[in-house]
């Protein structure tokens, strides 16, 4: 049978400027470079944020191959390091300006509708040396003022905005994990204030959206990797319960609801981590909440009640411990599972938990190593893994969207090959290849199904 999706889907794609534009133009470091430049030896490949995929030169191109691929919808980022030429006072850099004016209206010309996204990982480096970044409020007030300098800019063209992708990446791999600049470990009570600082940025950011009285719509993206308790017994679902609330209920709930969720609060108090807030927040949280939200689904998280408290600062994972479930099924490039089911599950939570509130699926897509193993006599990569992981998730979205889940789109991450902090090229996600010798295209064949998908507005 065919999976027909409603009217007016957004088929759709994402990227980011610090991952896809490289350094040409004129930028500040942000610190993805800094965590690049003082940990490359941990990089695969050697190509830095400098390279990447030259979007800066490319985005025209970019965008017919896009459009041929069946994308309509676009999701970037506008870089605080590129627009702002004076982040104190947010005044805009004219060179950033004009670059941001033509990609938007290259985008318009191919009919892609643009939603750009206004932090991505990318703090200004100055601005973590010199005030320790989202632990102070001065950062959360400067980036408010670079918000509104974007909107300012480009307000009347773009009409979809969100204000952060994926802030828990901030707390959990730069203050809990150390996975990401400053590379932090067990930092709670300096992870749960950068938490609580992101959330006040992302409604200050709203907040002079809506000042502005401009027509679009505003959201936020958050990386949902939904817990999944071992057994039904009640130590073994507090824990998956604990898990949802702290990295992803945390920032939806504030967002959409205005109000952080109390137990969680209550257990943050009640060990000493709670963040410092001022007592205009509450009102200002509540008065500035989100018009749609974004969903990075990549991956489940299996978790059961812990042992014991063995760790010295504080992290949430005193709360669970995580669980190898033994029926999983695993990306091997990337060691994540691979559980298409989640994405009905996290559709009906949010129809349950925010059934006012729109959300498109922001981001979801698989990593895969040396995808030359999989070129074609045609010189065409043919990634049928990448085909099969998209459907099975689409089949399960279409279910949730039949039951009633309000979800307006799909974006694949990535429209094109692009580089991570992580890894820099190494997994590849892209339905378009890039050629790192030479910066040249190729479609992949998931390019040409998603064209299909997008054509007829749904799959077999
Ligand atoms: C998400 C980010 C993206 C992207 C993606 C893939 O968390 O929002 O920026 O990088 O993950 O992850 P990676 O490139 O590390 O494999």
């Amino acid at each position: 049978t065919f999976l027909k999706f409603p009217d007016g889907f957004w088929w759709g794609a994402a990227m980011s400027g610090p991952q896809s534009e490289g350094w040409a133009g004129k930028r500040y470091e942000n610190i993805m470079d800094t965590w690049y430049r003082t940990r490359r030896e941990d990089f695969f490949d050697g190509v830095g944020p400098d390279v990447t995929s030259d979007f800066f030169h490319r985005f025209e191109e970019d965008f017919r191959r896009m459009k041929e691929a069946g994308i309509h919808s676009f999701r970037t980022s506008v870089q605080w390091t590129r627009l702002i030429a004076d982040f104190e006072t947010g005044k805009p850099d004219a060179q950033g300006v004009a670059f941001y004016r033509s990609m938007i209206e290259a985008a318009k010309k191919n009919g892609i509708e643009l939603v750009l996204n206004l932090h991505h990982f990318d703090m200004p480096t100055i601005l973590f040396e010199r005030y320790g970044g989202w632990e102070s409020r001065h950062v959360v007030e400067l980036f408010a003022k670079f918000a509104k300098t974007a909107f300012e800019c480009f307000g009347n063209d773009v009409r979809f905005w969100t204000t952060f992708n994926e802030p828990m990446v901030i707390v959990d791999g730069g203050y809990l994990y150390g996975y990401h600049y400053p590379g932090l470990k067990g930092e709670g009570r300096r992870g749960v204030q950068v938490l609580y600082h992101l959330c006040l940025a992302s409604a200050m950011a709203v907040e002079q959206y809506r000042k502005l009285g401009l027509k679009g719509k505003i959201g936020l993206i958050v990386n949902v990797t939904p817990a999944y308790s071992k057994s039904n017994g009640e130590a073994d679902q507090n824990a998956a319960r604990f898990f949802d609330w702290f990295h992803w209920r945390s920032f939806l709930d504030v967002s959409i609801l205005g109000r952080f969720p109390e137990e969680l609060v209550d257990v943050l108090r009640r060990d000493g981590v709670l963040w410092n807030a001022k007592e205009e927040d509450e009102a200002l949280l509540m008065a500035n909440r989100i018009d749609f939200a974004g969903i990075n689904y990549y991956h489940p998280t299996r978790v059961q009640a812990p042992d014991s408290i063995t760790e010295t600062g504080w992290l949430p994972d005193r709360y669970y411990a995580h669980y190898d479930w033994p029926q999983k099924r695993v990306n091997a490039s990337k060691n994540w599972e691979i559980f298409p089911r989640a994405l009905y599950d996290v559709a009906m939570a949010m129809k349950t938990l925010y059934p006012d509130t729109p959300w498109f699926v922001s981001e979801c897509g698989i990593g895969v190593h040396d995808e030359e193993r999989f070129r074609d006599p045609e010189g065409v990569i043919d990634d049928a893994y990448r085909i099969a992981f998209f459907e099975e998730h689409l089949e399960w979205l279409h279910q949730a969207i039949q039951e009633g889940a309000d979800c307006f789109g799909f974006h694949v991450w990535a429209a094109l090959d692009c580089w991570s902090w992580n890894n820099a090229y190494r997994n590849r996600y892209g339905l378009i290849e890039v050629d790192l010798s030479d910066q040249r295209r190729t479609m992949k064949r998931s390019g040409t199904w998603y064209r299909k998908v997008s054509m007829r507005n749904g799959l077999e």
